[in-house]
């Protein structure tokens, strides 16, 4: 049977046309030959490739911007180009072997039949074990480098994981917010992870590697960011519906600006003015029953989320929810999903389900679940005017 060859423009092989060929051209394909398609297929891919790698996307681990993200990014470069390295070397005497022992045309001889090469065995076995090594001991390195914060001052976070959303504590300042987790910058942040409910994964891209998020037990990281910015963070474990949608930012101030932050965090905001749509909100946050899940007026209170993380296992209409005591103060809604802007708010009041599929809110809420407790228009406006003007006091 007649061999086919490869044609290779500059090298020397004689171009035999190929059996059936004339069967290829039925395919759809037709007015694309084989190498175009593969060229075009190959392009889209790289440029995919390209632009989920460049270092200013938002999620982009290419792009660092704290120590521990950065070593983490130098650590996988290392370990790339070496497994570059290898990887030329090994399919370049691959490819080199196949074209300089190809058996020549006419050729029937069998080549000499070689079992064994001493040199060559241990040297591919030596080779590895050296390679392996190099990797480990970086890999190592990073990996004690990372496990204890340095010692000296540090902030502390509890981060807590629901269903689908983030809750922040400070515990050595009284705050409680939820799904934006400000720190101060070039300063160590120890992060306690928990969740009340099932595994999640904390993972701020640009920041910090993944670190699980577990019911009933404390994963401690830590991280630091280097200068001040709006980070995307997001859950990084399958769990449950609107896990996709379970985001958060991570916002880094000057020292000077977070101790402004923890400061109007810690400061009650105004009551609504008398007759005004916010007091009349306040009014149709209590009489819809948003309290039963939302706590409005400071911290919440030890205990009160882990209470109705309870309830709710026991079949109760209560969910832990995120605290609004100064949600005006927001840029997102929604656990990261949307910027925060009255239409919205609107709209998430209207129908959370259509803004966020799944959500425990609007599965539970008696607002939505019970069609007498239904919340008209004008309580939708009231509720807006109230929970934007749950804002800091500015100073
Ligand atoms: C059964 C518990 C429950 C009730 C009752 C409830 N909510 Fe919620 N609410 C939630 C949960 C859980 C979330 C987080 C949803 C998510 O992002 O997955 C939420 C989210 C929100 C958010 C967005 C918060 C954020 O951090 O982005 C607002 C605003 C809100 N609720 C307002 C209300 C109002 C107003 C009412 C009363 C009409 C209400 N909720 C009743 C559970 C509840
Ligand atoms: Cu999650």
């Amino acid at each position: 049977m007649p061999r086919t060859r490869l044609t290779l423009k500059g090298v020397d092989l004689r171009e035999r046309p190929l059996p059936n060929r004339d069967s290829r051209s039925t395919m759809s394909f037709n007015k694309l030959s084989p190498r175009r398609l593969a060229i075009l297929t190959l392009t889209a891919a790289l440029l995919l490739l390209v632009t989920a790698c460049l270092p200013d996307r938002p999620q982009s681990t290419f792009g660092p911007e704290g120590k521990i993200a950065r070593d983490q990014l130098h650590l996988f470069q290392f370990i790339f180009w070496i497994a570059v390295i290898v990887f030329v070397a090994v399919e370049g005497v691959l490819v080199y072997f196949i074209f300089k022992y190809r058996r020549k045309a006419g050729d029937t001889t069998l080549p000499p039949q070689i079992h064994g090469n001493n040199r060559l065995e241990i040297a591919w076995t030596i080779l590895p074990v050296f390679i392996l090594a190099a990797i480990a001991i970086p890999t190592y390195r990073t990996i004690a480098d990372h496990k204890d914060p340095p010692e000296g001052d540090a902030l502390k976070v509890e981060v807590i994981g629901h269903q689908w959303w983030w809750e922040f504590r400070y515990p050595d300042l009284g705050v409680v917010t939820a799904n934006e987790m400000h720190i101060p910058i070039n300063k160590t942040v120890v992060v306690d992870l928990e969740s009340q409910d099932v595994i999640h994964s904390f993972w701020i891209p640009k920041l910090a590697g993944k670190t699980d998020v577990v019911p009933g037990r404390i994963n401690v990281m830590w991280l630091v960011a280097d200068k001040e910015g709006n980070y995307y963070g997001q859950c990084a474990e399958l769990c449950g519906l609107a896990h996709a949608q379970m985001r958060f930012r991570v916002i880094s101030h000057t020292q000077e600006n977070f101790d402004k932050w923890v400061k109007g965090q810690t400061t009650a905001p105004p009551q609504p003015a008398a007759n005004s749509a916010a007091a009349r909100g306040a009014q149709t946050f209590v009489t819809k029953g948003c309290l039963a899940c939302h706590t409005i007026s400071g911290p919440d209170a030890p205990g009160v989320q882990e209470g109705r993380a309870q309830g709710f296992e026991q079949g109760r209409a209560v969910f832990p929810a995120p605290n609004l005591a100064y949600f005006g103060d927001r840029g997102t809604m929604a656990a990261g999903l949307f910027d925060l802007t009255e239409d919205r708010l609107a709209k998430w009041l209207q129908d959370p389900d259509e803004l966020k599929p799944g959500n425990r809110m609007a599965e539970l809420a008696q607002a939505y679940a019970d069609p007498g407790s239904k919340l008209s228009d004008a309580d939708i406006e009231a509720l807006v005017a109230y929970l934007m003007s749950r804002q800091a006091v500015k100073n």
